[in-house]
């Protein structure tokens, strides 16, 4: 018998959906002993919010989020709303004793992201933050191979996550889906929203990250805002890349932009051991090359392993060896995760202050970007 455990979702976009989707199915797959109940989901558009949830099947609407954080049929708050609310929210959920799943990125800064850590750790509720690439099966079986050592002493790591959606110098910035362009709801551009991504994964596969050296660029300065009216300076960095040095002693590579002509969401990333290297790509996320340089030579080579087996991560919870699974999954994974470490009473990874690394990360690649020089982390 599973226990009910009551979400109540704010914001309804596209990660609304993804989170919404992954809540629905989990437990068809997963045998677990909580149970996600579509209990309320909020957003300010009364009309809106109402359709969302008739769509999903949610049981309830509000339209303000502190009305939903003080309802007591709610266990949990999922914050799908854009960056800017994240640590308000996330605090007042905390204060009021409910579990917390926030959207990345953690907050707009670093002060928000400690006030946050600080608040759910104060209160001991279960905290996450859905950096979902980490459950792609590829980059989980990543961490496994090098976790058991199979590419020795870490080299290099290269990462990079290229966009082309926000070449056009008309499009608007701000409200609905174009908050990722206002600097004021999204704390920065591709770093916060890429980036992030990107330095996730490479914490969690390769350790922390030292010091950064970066550069910024923003290559169409002004645009109309939707909520104002007016033409408006544009506050984010369009385009990213910096290097870096890992604790462990590796060098980092990292890159993105949205005005990568061609390339819709290319995260990529290849680490190269003294044993061996491994490499992934998003656009063919159920595979993951792998060099193994111990190999007899008369074999060896770049093996593309497709990562469909049922010894494979969470992949004996799908289909048949064969038959892969997409980008929706990573959302279920988490949440299968996060309700079987909360039946265990553990922390769920990544945690508020684990993403908290992160933010801090990003708030030094800016910097050293504003400063042309070196930051430490
Ligand atoms: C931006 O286009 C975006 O939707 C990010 O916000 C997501 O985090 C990323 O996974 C895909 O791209």
């Amino acid at each position: 018998m599973t226990k009910p455990l009551n979400i109540g979702m704010i914001g309804y976009g596209f990660m609304g959906r993804t989170h919404s989707n992954a809540y629905k199915r989990v437990n068809d797959f997963f045998d677990l002993a909580y149970r996600p109940i579509l209990k309320a989901v909020c957003g300010r558009d009364e009309q809106k919010v109402r359709d969302f949830a008739d769509n999903w099947q949610y049981e309830s609407v509000e339209t303000e989020w502190q009305q939903l954080i003080a309802r007591d049929d709610i266990d949990a708050i999922d914050i799908c709303s854009p960056n800017n609310t994240h640590a308000e929210i996330a605090i007042a959920a905390a204060e009021a004793g409910k579990m917390v799943l926030c959207e990345k990125p953690l907050s707009m800064n670093v002060e928000e992201g400690v006030r946050m850590v600080e608040a759910v750790e104060k209160a001991g509720v279960a905290n996450t933050v859905w950096y979902n690439y980490r459950r792609v099966p590829a980059v989980t079986l990543a961490k496994q191979l090098i976790d058991e050592g199979r590419l020795g002493r870490i080299f290099h790591y290269r990462a990079q996550f290229l966009q082309d959606w926000t070449i056009d110098a008309n499009l608007p910035q701000g409200g609905a889906a174009l908050w990722r362009l206002d600097v004021n709801a999204a704390g920065s551009g591709v770093t916060g929203d890429l980036l992030a991504h990107c330095i996730d994964t490479a914490i969690w596969l390769n350790g922390r990250i030292r010091d950064v050296t970066a550069m910024t660029e923003t290559f169409v300065t002004e645009r109309m805002h939707n909520l104002t009216g007016k033409v408006e300076k544009v506050g984010i960095d369009d385009a990213c890349a910096f290097l870096c040095h890992f604790e462990n002693g590796s060098l980092g590579l990292f890159e993105s932009t949205r005005y990568a002509r061609g390339h819709k969401a290319l995260y990529t990333f290849e680490i190269n051991g003294e044993h061996g290297s491994i490499r992934w790509d998003l656009h063919d996320l159920h595979r993951l090359e792998y060099f193994d340089h111990r190999e007899e030579s008369i074999i060896r080579g770049w093996h593309d392993v497709h990562v469909t087996d049922g010894d494979m991560p969470y992949m004996d919870k799908w289909w048949v060896p064969g038959l892969q699974i997409g980008y929706e999954h990573t959302f279920v994974h988490q949440v299968a995760d996060f309700l079987e470490d909360l039946a265990n009473g553990q922390p769920s990874s990544p945690t508020f202050r684990e993403a908290l690394e992160t933010q801090r990360v990003c708030e030094s690649v800016l910097q050293s970007a504003a400063k042309r020089s070196w930051s430490t982390v």
